[in-house]
Parts: C-alpha cells; structure tokens; sequence
C-alpha cells in the first residue's frame, strides 16, 4: 500500500483524531524514501502495522472526593509497539485527555524510544483528571483508583509508566505504592520514582538538560554560542524548569516562561528559584511570580510568548503551541534556534516557516528524548539494584545519548538528500531500527 493509502486509511479508521494523524502524517511523509529502498517493509505490511497499537485499553477510574461526592474519570494505556522493548512512554492527567491524544503520543513515543539506542518500545497513557486544585488526598484517591486498574496491565518487563503533563513525583509515589499492595512486589515499574526507593539521579532534570545538550550540537555546527544568547521557554512545568536552569549555568539569559494562564517577562533573567517554589512546592499560578518579583511583567494568555524576541525559542509547554503565526513572529524577531522540549509543539505549517528561514529546528522526539532515555537507566539500575552517581547519569545523558542522536539524525538526514531536516533526519533514523526488529520478527 502506498504511504497515501496508508495516511487516508489512518484517517477513516480513527476519525475526530486530529493530533493523532498529524503525528502519523509527518512521520510518513518523512520515511517514504525509506520504503522505496526497502520493498520487503512494504510486503511484510511493516507501516500498516506500525500505525495501529497492539493494545489499546480504556478504563473507568471512580474516586471520591474531599466532600464525598462520587467522581468518575477516564484512564487510557495505550501499547503501541514492543518491537524493541516493554512499552515505554509516561502518563499524562489533563482535561483535555482522550484517546487521539494518547495515540499521537504513544505512537511518537515509538521512534523517540528508539533513536535513544535503548531497549524500550512505545506507549502512553493518563487520564483527563485534572490535579489542578485538587488537594493531596485527591489525589491520592485518583493514583490508586487509577493503578487498581492499570496493574493488571504493566510490569517491569512489560510496560513501564512515567510521568508527563501533570504526573510528577507525587503522582508516581502514590501509583507505586498501590502497585507494590496490590501485586506484592518492589519493581521497576514505574520511572520517575523517588531516590529512596529506586528513582534515578538526573531524571527530574533529564529532559530540560537533555534538550539543551542536544540545542548545543545544533549549536556547534552553526558556529554560534549558548553563552550570551537571549532565550524564551515556554511552560513551566518539569521539561521547561529544567531546560532554562541549564541555559543559566551555561550563560544564557531566560527572559521569559508560561503557564496556561499567561507568560511572564523579566528582563534581568529569570528567578528560577522563584519559579520553582511557585510550581514545584506551592502549585500556584506563574501569575505570582511578581510578588517577588515586582519589575517582572505578566501578560495574560500563553500564546503572547512568542512575541517576545529571543534567540532560541523552546517550546516547552504542550502540543502545537507554535502555529504559523507564532513562527513568523520569532523569524521576524531574529530567532536562531527552536528545540522542541514538549511533544508535537510545532504544527506541520510553523515547522516549514522554520526550515524555510533557516531556523535551526530541533524536533521533539530526538531534542525531548533525554527524559524517557533516563527513565532507560532507571529500568537499567533497578534490574542491577544498583544506583548511578548523578555525574555518571548525566555524562551518559549527554555524550551516550543526546550527542548520539544528533548525530544519527543528521546522519539519516544528509544520506536521504535532506543536509540539515532533522525532521526527516530523527524520523528516519527512528523509523530504521523498529522497522529491522518488526521485519525480523515475522507477522506479529
Ligand atoms: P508539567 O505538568 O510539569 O508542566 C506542564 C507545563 O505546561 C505547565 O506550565 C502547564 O501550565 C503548561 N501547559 C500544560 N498544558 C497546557 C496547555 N494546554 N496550554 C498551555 N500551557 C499548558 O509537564 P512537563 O513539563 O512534564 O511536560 C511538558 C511537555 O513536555 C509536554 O508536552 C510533555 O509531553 C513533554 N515531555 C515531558 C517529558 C517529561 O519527562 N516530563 C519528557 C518528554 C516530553 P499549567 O500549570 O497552567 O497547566
Ligand atoms: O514524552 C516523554 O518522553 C515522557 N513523558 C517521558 C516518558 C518516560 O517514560 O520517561
């Protein structure tokens, strides 16, 4: 079947999914030439079966809460591909959850897994809980409902949940401890877990840091420097807290940072302590940052980030955060550089305005895999019962892991014609691996 076929059948079978067949729609424009090279894929139906999960499992998640009133939310996992590996991919709680969501994540999640060179396959899952103003007992009945449920499905060497748009430490605790009652068993099977009781070093920075290692190679190659540069990341969650702490310890100036509310703009650099006790420890809106902050600004709505002008813009927050509009804007404000900290936050028609200018793009699945390629040595120092000291991690995280898919990126990019599309580049390269392990292990 032609990858046309293939992308209208997409459609026609998982309609209302918007973000889903954009996801699939970028990832086989990019490996049509793959195909031409390689008839038997498309013999051995490799696409066909690669756009549609092995597993897709929808739950109710009932809970109660603090006023006794019954609440019911929706759960998802969807297992997407094993070729490689145990499912792999985290657990997002958001209203704006459903399936075409988890979909284009999990299926994203497939070619990022691989490009890290670590043995893990793709899936997602999560809720449309919304932790938002819900207090810590809430959401403890929400994580174990939710697990009560989910363990039936998962284990160490079968699918291992992390954490994404509102799961975080606390979340993942209070799963862990409903699996461990439930099954009677200390395992890997959750990523992101405490230092305590088995979590890794590194992992709560691993994808801000490992973006910037990865923004640093694009870097190198254009002859320009970090040090110095004027930088806006948007979200202020895990990815883009960690991402702007490392631009600060490399020299760069963070400006600017956003919440779904609003973004805030300090000109002398951004407070990141600040940020963090507002986000991390007290859950408050980014609005709040001018209480210690008081020469700051605060400009109501997210989108306006892109409007401030910087030389690297990171789209850290959340799916097509960037639209076509956004992306001329930092063109015409003189942006060098844009690495993709969140999944899919430039839509297809942002995407070219950058490949057309000469931005130098960093697509989520290679520039955001530091985080699922950490929680890979997690699941690596659990099955040891070993833990690795934070410099071993994060050395690996950047030489072992960003560096590598860089490389192979613009690798795959430069021997199909394309010098410099690391869209085509990390897809490709992405593509390759799972689609030898699918072709070798027969019709599965
Ligand atoms: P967090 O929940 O820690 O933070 C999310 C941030 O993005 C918050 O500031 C949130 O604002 C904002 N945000 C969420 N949804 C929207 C929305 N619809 N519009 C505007 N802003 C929004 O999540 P993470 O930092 O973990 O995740 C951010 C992105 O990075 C996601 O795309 C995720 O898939 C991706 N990612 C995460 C990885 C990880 O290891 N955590 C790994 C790789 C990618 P508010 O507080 O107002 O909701
Ligand atoms: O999108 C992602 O790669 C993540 N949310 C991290 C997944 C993981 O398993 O650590």
């Amino acid at each position: 079947m032609s990858v046309k076929k293939i992308l209208e059948d997409v459609i026609k079978r998982n309609p209302n999914e918007p973000e889903f067949h954009q996801a699939v729609e970028e990832v086989l424009e990019s490996i049509a030439p793959v195909l031409e090279k390689h008839p038997e894929y498309k013999e051995a139906g490799i696409v066909e079966r690669l756009v549609e999960p092995e597993r897709q499992i929808l739950f109710r998640v009932p809970w109660m809460d603090d006023s006794g009133k019954v609440q019911i939310n929706r759960g998802f996992r969807v297992e997407f591909n094993s070729a490689i590996g145990p499912y792999k991919g985290g657990l997002r709680f958001h209203p704006s959850v459903y399936i075409g969501i988890i979909k284009f994540l999990g299926f994203e999640q497939i070619f990022k897994n691989s490009l890290t060179g670590l043995m893990m396959g793709g899936g997602k899952g999560g809720s449309d809980f919304d932790p938002k103003g819900k207090s810590d007992n809430e959401v403890m009945k929400f994580c174990q409902s939710f697990m009560t449920e989910l363990q039936r499905h998962i284990g160490p060497d079968t699918d291992v949940p992390a954490g994404d748009i509102g799961v975080g430490g606390r979340e993942i605790g209070f799963m862990f401890g409903q699996y461990k009652r439930l099954r009677n068993e200390f395992t890997g099977v959750l990523t992101g877990k405490g230092l305590d009781w088995g979590g890794s070093l590194t992992r709560t920075e691993a994808t801000g840091y490992g973006l910037i290692y990865f923004l640093l190679q694009m870097l190198k190659d254009m002859g320009k420097e970090i040090k110095g540069a004027t930088v806006v990341s948007s979200g202020s969650g895990n990815v883009s807290i960690y991402a702007a702490q490392k631009c600060q310890q490399l020299g760069a100036k963070v400006v600017a940072m956003s919440d779904s509310n609003g973004y805030i703009y300090d000109a002398e650099g951004i407070d990141l302590k600040a940020v963090k006790q507002l986000k991390e420890v007290e859950r408050k809106r980014l609005k709040d940052y001018l209480k210690s902050r008081p020469k700051a600004q605060y400009v109501e709505g997210c989108s306006g980030i892109w409007n401030v002008k910087c030389d690297i813009a990171l789209p850290n927050a959340t799916q097509n955060e960037i639209n076509k509009k956004a992306a001329e804007t930092l063109v015409e404000n003189g942006v060098w550089a844009v690495a993709e900290g969140a999944n899919m936050p430039s839509t297809p028609d942002a995407i070219k305005v950058f490949l057309k200018n000469k931005v130098a793009f960093g697509p989520a699945k290679a520039a955001n895999a530091g985080g699922v390629a950490v929680s890979g040595l997690e699941m690596a120092q659990n099955s040891q019962r070993l833990s690795w000291l934070f410099e071993e991690v994060d050395e690996y995280l950047d030489k072992n892991i960003m560096q590598h898919i860089y490389r192979e990126a613009k690798k795959a990019a430069e021997e199909y014609g394309q010098p410099g599309n690391l869209v085509v580049g990390a897809n490709i390269a992405g593509f390759e691996k799972v689609a030898r392990a699918m072709y070798a292990q027969g019709l599965v």
